[in-house]
């Protein structure tokens, strides 16, 4: 038996079914674009602890800044005894995030959590209820979150009743829709229109580019204008940039690459280098319309993920990860692109920056294909290339990896994958 199988077979006794895992080797150490298992075994890693570890698993200058603040304090909660990192990262928000206007920024534990306070923060400074999601859209799995997320399996199956009024409107897919984004606007917004009604919606709340449901891109335009229409009609437009957020697309957020000034932002992932932190930026005065003590939480901003944070940042700026997310996405756009005139079964390559994927189908159709997508990540698996599927129909293979990955591991990596498709496909 192997260190891993022992360990698994532990687990099985031990850890509730409900939470599952990509693989079944259990990790021992990781680093930039490297995990290696129990057994000995390196990892090229895609996945990056799912568009979180952009700065490397361990990054040094986060190491430094966690030992430094663990010496110090662990715990005071911020909302009892307060303390300066909490207040310099949501400075950092302030700054970071689209848009010059004056901000507030507050701090979570979780992505879900940052989202469930921006919906708090939306209704109280609108007054309204209603909050539209899009079709694919994830957003967390909290009960309010789990009723902003689209889809059933895994995440909502058996776990209903969900929160009431949230509204569902179409999203523009430009591989499935051919819409325009101006079009598959304008049809959003007749339902929402017709159906939701434009004064009772506090807000929209959209993922600039989809994560869990796809890697899907909105075509151009569709973006900026559910922008426009929020605000010609007094409500707000959030943007989830949990997974899109400092630096995976080659920006800071996904919002900048039109230009669209969200209201609030939420971030989570990449903020921290691996630690727990959310956060919730936006105009001043919708933040500081919620009374003393309406947001908070025990963790909320905890000194050592706030330590994580500012110096995940400051590595960020200090190697330009937005310029290096660019350069990761060519060659893997570069690459994908290739295998996929190859291969008619990748119906379509996109994605923006280092946040790229391949949409799997049947031959000669636009049917999804699953299962030929489950195939060809057990065959990287098994060759040691850590990569993660994901949409609606699970036919879509995404590819995250560290934002300081080597040349070596990225090009290691694709051939792997490479090999992998086509000895399966
Ligand atoms: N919003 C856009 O991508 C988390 C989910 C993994 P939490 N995505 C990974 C899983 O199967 O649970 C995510 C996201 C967007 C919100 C969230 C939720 O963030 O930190 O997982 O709560």
């Amino acid at each position: 038996m192997s260190a891993s199988s022992d360990i698994h077979a532990r687990r099985t006794a031990a850890v509730a079914r409900g939470v599952g895992s990509t693989i079944t080797s259990y990790v021992e150490r990781a680093s930039g674009g490297t995990l290696r298992d129990v057994d000995g075994r390196e990892w090229i890693d895609f996945a990056a602890g799912i568009a979180v570890t952009s700065v490397g698993n361990s990054a040094p200058a986060v190491v430094e800044a966690v030992k430094r603040q663990v010496e110090l304090f662990t715990h005071t909660c911020f909302m009892v005894a307060p303390y300066e990192s909490y207040v310099s990262v949501c400075e950092q928000l302030n700054g970071l995030t689209p848009g010059t206007h004056e901000k507030r920024s507050a701090l979570f534990n979780s992505g879900a959590e940052a989202v469930e306070n921006a919906v708090k923060i939306a209704r109280y400074a609108t007054g309204r209820q209603a909050v539209v999601v899009f079709d694919h859209g994830y957003h967390g799995r909290t009960n309010l979150t789990m009723a902003l997320t689209a889809k059933s399996m895994p995440y909502k199956h058996g776990f209903g009743p969900f929160a009431p009024e949230v509204y569902r409107a179409p999203m523009s897919y430009p591989l499935r829709d051919g819409l325009t984004g101006e079009q598959a606007a304008a049809r959003a917004i007749d339902e929402i229109t017709t159906q939701v009604g434009a004064a009772n919606v506090a807000a929209i709340v959209i993922e600039p580019v989809q994560g869990e449901g796809g890697f899907v891109v909105p075509a151009p335009g569709f973006l900026p204008a559910l922008a426009s229409w929020a605000r010609a009609n007094g409500a707000l437009f959030v943007a989830d940039e949990i997974q899109t957020g400092f630096c995976r697309t080659g920006d800071w957020f996904a919002s900048e690459h039109e230009g669209v000034v969200p209201d609030l932002v939420t971030v989570a992932k990449g903020i921290a280098g691996g630690l727990p932190l959310a956060g919730v930026t936006g105009r001043a005065e919708l933040m500081d319309a919620v009374h003393v003590g309406g947001l908070g939480g025990t963790y909320g901003g905890n000194p050592i993920a706030c330590a994580a944070a500012l110096a995940s940042i400051q590595t960020m700026r200090e190697l330009d990860l937005n310029a290096a997310a660019r350069r990761i996405g060519g060659v893997l756009t570069d690459r994908l692109t290739k295998l996929a005139a190859a291969h008619p079964r990748i119906a379509e390559v996109r994605g923006r920056g280092a946040m790229v994927a391949i949409e799997l189908v049947k031959p000669g159709t636009l049917d999804p294909d699953p299962v030929l997508t489950g195939a060809v990540n057990k065959a990287c698996h098994a060759a040691g290339l850590l990569t993660l599927t994901c949409g609606t129909w699970g036919n879509v293979f995404r590819f995250l990896p560290p934002l300081v990955i080597s040349d070596a591991d990225l090009d290691r990596g694709l051939s792997i994958l490479e090999e992998a498709f086509t000895t399966t496909a």
